[in-house]
């Protein structure tokens, strides 16, 4: 028999109340590889919400998708199978598209802007979270994003036919306006899809390509730094708001501690992450002038489409981020 605080009180012939003395204990799903940074602040946010709330509040981190995988962690926290979880926050634009904000490309290309831009959507952004019974504790980007190939490419005239693997709406987007196919595959599958022929290669940071070590199957990258999508820990609004307020703010006060550790990290990793991939064998360079010019194209169409999707809420978004 294990000897809980509560059956310890009961043993003593306390009286008590349960939330005082029981810890309550959430399980946190997050998307990405363990060894990643994303996962590694999601564990020092653990620590530090037991720290902040004296223990009342417990979170496990189930990295790499072994709890739920990616693709299923937001309905596990929208439906209370996990009160709590992490995932890259434009996966969900295909039900709710004005959470594509930090997937145009070339709006914000630097950390900098990329804080400018998330300033500017948080209101908005958490707004329809909310709608989608949802909160966002705290926001964390990915490096920029580039191209994974196994040849040179010069142009999107080289992309044509291949089978490139997407994360979210905006990637399949890029992809098939450039005349591939995109094919929808978890970071944790990413490897095994690179391995069976599944993809040829993909669009993503430096950071999934040095976690999937993905220089066994592809031999270019191509830097063109077209946004920094940001990772988010999530979670059931209802959960969140039959928390003691005390508990609340112990939350809420290792959420803001985390969040600005991971961004400053994933700044700091950003190029160790390219060292990474030329140290095992890989060629990375910028993406050539014709390539570039044709994805701003890309980029510039994505925008209006966007626009003309959310209407006043995204251009109210831009509008305070230019300001
Ligand atoms: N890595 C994640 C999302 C963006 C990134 O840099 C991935 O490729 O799934």
């Amino acid at each position: 028999m294990k000897f809980t605080p509560a059956l310890i009180a009961v043993a003593a012939g306390l009286t008590f109340s349960a939330s005082a003395a029981v810890a309550e204990t959430w399980d946190m799903p997050m998307a990405y590889a363990a060894t990643n940074y994303h996962s590694e602040h999601g564990v020092m946010f653990a620590d530090k919400v037991k720290e902040y709330t004296d223990g009342k509040l417990e979170i496990t981190v189930h990295a790499g998708g072994s709890l739920f995988g990616g693709a299923d962690i937001k309905r596990a926290i929208q439906t209370g199978q996990a009160p709590i979880g992490e995932r890259i926050m434009s996966a969900h634009a295909n039900e709710e598209p004005l959470l594509n904000w930090d997937n145009q490309p070339f709006l914000a290309t630097t950390y900098e802007d990329s804080a400018k831009l998330w300033e500017a959507a948080k209101d908005t952004v958490n707004e329809t979270l909310a709608d989608m019974n949802l909160l966002a504790l705290y926001t964390c980007p990915w490096p920029g994003q580039g191209f994974y190939f196994k040849n040179e490419v010069a142009s999107g005239a080289d992309v044509k036919g291949m089978k490139l693997r997407s994360y979210n709406a905006a990637t399949a987007t890029v992809i098939e306006s450039l005349g591939g196919t995109p094919v929808q595959i978890e970071a944790a599958e990413l490897t095994q899809a690179l391995a069976t022929g599944v993809a040829d290669g993909f669009i993503s940071s430096g950071s999934t390509g040095y976690d999937r070590k993905v220089w066994e199957h592809l031999s270019h990258y191509y830097k063109v730094n077209a946004w920094l999508p940001r990772n988010y820990v999530m979670v059931n609004k209802g959960m969140w708001e039959s928390l003691d307020s005390d508990v609340q703010a112990g939350l809420q006060k290792a959420a803001d501690e985390t969040g600005a550790s991971c961004t400053a990290k994933s700044e700091e990793l950003a190029n160790w992450y390219f060292e990474q991939l030329e140290e095992n064998g890989m060629t990375v360079t910028d993406a050539g002038p014709e390539f570039l010019a044709e994805l701003k194209e890309i980029g510039a169409t994505m925008q209006a489409d966007w626009l003309s999707q959310v209407g006043d809420k995204g251009q109210a978004i831009l509008d305070a981020y230019q300001k």
